[in-house]
């Protein structure tokens, strides 16, 4: 495999077919691609015009997260727009992010810069679906992964996210069976790790579920001195092969406490390797396939941040019904861990 994610520009093939899709895109529509620096000051002068701040998801482009005020995982997003002080939150990633935001900061503007920035997984499961299941296992503690819509989080007892999945399942009372939506593996690998009764929803994340045993085989042989680390939203059989699983915020952890020269073959998201190769000069990652490349991750550009901004769109707007009882969940979530 060449390029880990071509380290020298921070972009991997998939990467950059991505980006290449999206400049003739913006070509197409008349817009010169620009200078990066000049957009990142135009961008710095418009979210202090409107009170901006902008977050930006671990598996942003490596430009966009450069120019976010904070990169990170839904965990750590969710808490800093919960906190946040400006008027306008600018969230860099996909609609379920945009909408836990806007879930957790109702009097501010939520802004999702590309509305078809959408995510496979969270469109498995809907509101109606889940009081189906519920009603099938009445006894049942309903855990809603972050990746589902507002209404699905509204219809759970308590949310998770990867960073936290283990230690919410774990915390239901064990003598209660847990229905895990919206992923599979994810769910699989939570009551696995906490002992507990799951009833799995059957969805799971197009780019993760496509890392198969033999990718990450063939990445050992070329590797064979990498360490493995892989996302829980993988097969289990993958999962079975690496040394640490983790979420993107424990992959970060994880590189960090380990000693300078030591190399990783990354099984998530290649967004996340420009950040553990910025944060982790010393030590080598590689993408544990070329396609590990979520296509809606990759829409949010920095031109799109920009006109966002100029336009105020696209505002992320929920029924107040809707809202709270979401905001239970994510509060009973928080109230975790
Ligand atoms: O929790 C998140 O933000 C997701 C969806 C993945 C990760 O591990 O960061």
């Amino acid at each position: 495999m060449d390029c880990p994610i071509g380290l020298q520009n921070g972009m991997c093939k998939g990467m950059q077919r991505q980006k290449e899709k999206s400049m003739s895109k913006s070509m197409m529509s008349g817009q010169k691609t620009g200078d990066v620096d000049k957009r990142i000051r135009q961008i710095g002068a418009l979210r202090r015009q409107m009170n901006a701040v902008i977050l930006a998801h671990n598996y942003q482009r490596p430009e966009v997260q450069d120019m976010a005020d904070y990169t990170g995982d839904s965990l750590e997003l969710s808490r800093i727009a919960a906190r946040s002080k400006e008027r306008v939150i600018v969230f860099c990633g996909v609609r379920f992010m945009a909408e836990t935001a806007a879930i957790l900061c109702p009097e501010k503007t939520v802004l999702l810069p590309v509305l078809d920035a959408g995510c496979p997984l969270a469109d498995t499961a809907t509101a109606e679906q889940v009081r189906q299941m519920r009603a099938q296992h009445p006894d049942a503690v309903v855990v809603a992964y972050v990746n589902t819509s507002a209404e699905v989080k509204a219809e759970s007892d308590i949310c998770c996210t990867s960073a936290n999945a283990v230690e919410v399942v774990h915390s239901v009372d064990a003598r209660r069976p847990v229905i895990f939506v919206s992923d599979r593996n994810l769910g699989h690998y939570a009551g696995r790790m906490a002992r507990r009764r799951m009833i799995l929803w059957d969805g799971s994340c197009p780019t993760h579920a496509g890392l198969s045993v033999a990718d990450i085989r063939q990445a050992k042989k070329e590797h064979s001195e990498a360490k493995v680390i892989a996302h829980p939203e993988c097969l289990p059989e993958v999962l079975e092969l690496t040394d640490r699983v983790a979420g993107t915020a424990g992959m970060l952890a994880h590189a960090a406490e380990e000693p300078p020269g030591t190399a990783f073959i990354v099984g998530t998201d290649i967004g996340l390797i420009h950040r553990l190769q910025k944060e982790n000069p010393d030590k080598t990652f590689y993408p544990a396939s070329d396609y590990l490349v979520c296509p809606t991750m990759k829409l949010t550009t920095l031109e799109g941040v920009a006109h966002s901004l100029v336009r105020m769109e696209h505002v992320i707007t929920l029924k107040e019904s809707v809202r709270a009882r979401a905001q239970a969940a994510l509060d009973a979530m928080l109230a975790v861990r």
